[in-house]
């Protein structure tokens, strides 16, 4: 017969093995969701300085190393635009961000130096990334 009031050493441990297990998927999506590492925010904005000619502002983007970053992305121009942060960081929006559009781009900073990032729809249009 069933009893709901008084467990056998056997539903214990099972009942142990569960909880174990729940609060073990409880921490991988709370460490998942960065909730226990906070990413630290930084913005850049896609100008127009002209009708042909777009800038990254501010440029240069300045990182601590070991950084866990969230990079803001604003399209504040009249064209599309994207931003793609070369190798080694290797993040990007999607190609083509609208303007009054926006993406946030997450990735941790590489070792000090200096790092490109840039527009692949127009040629010329780039930034640095200072990590120091
Ligand atoms: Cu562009």
């Amino acid at each position: 017969m069933l009893s709901l009031t008084s467990a056998s050493p056997r539903e214990a441990l099972v009942k142990g093995a569960v909880l174990g297990a729940l609060v073990s998927v409880a921490i991988v999506l709370i460490a998942w969701s960065g909730l226990l590492s906070p990413r630290i925010g930084l913005r850049v904005e896609a100008r127009d300085l002209s009708q042909t000619d777009f800038a990254f502002v501010p440029d240069p983007l300045v990182l601590a190393p070991a950084s866990a970053v969230a990079l803001t992305f604003i399209n504040a121009s009249s064209e599309p635009h994207n931003l793609v942060l070369l190798a080694p960081i290797d993040r990007r929006t999607g190609y083509a961000v609208e303007p009054g559009d926006s993406r946030v781009i997450e990735f941790n900073a590489p070792a000090v130096g200096t790092y490109r990032f840039v527009c692949t729809i127009h040629e010329g249009m780039n930034g640095t990334l200072l990590v120091e």
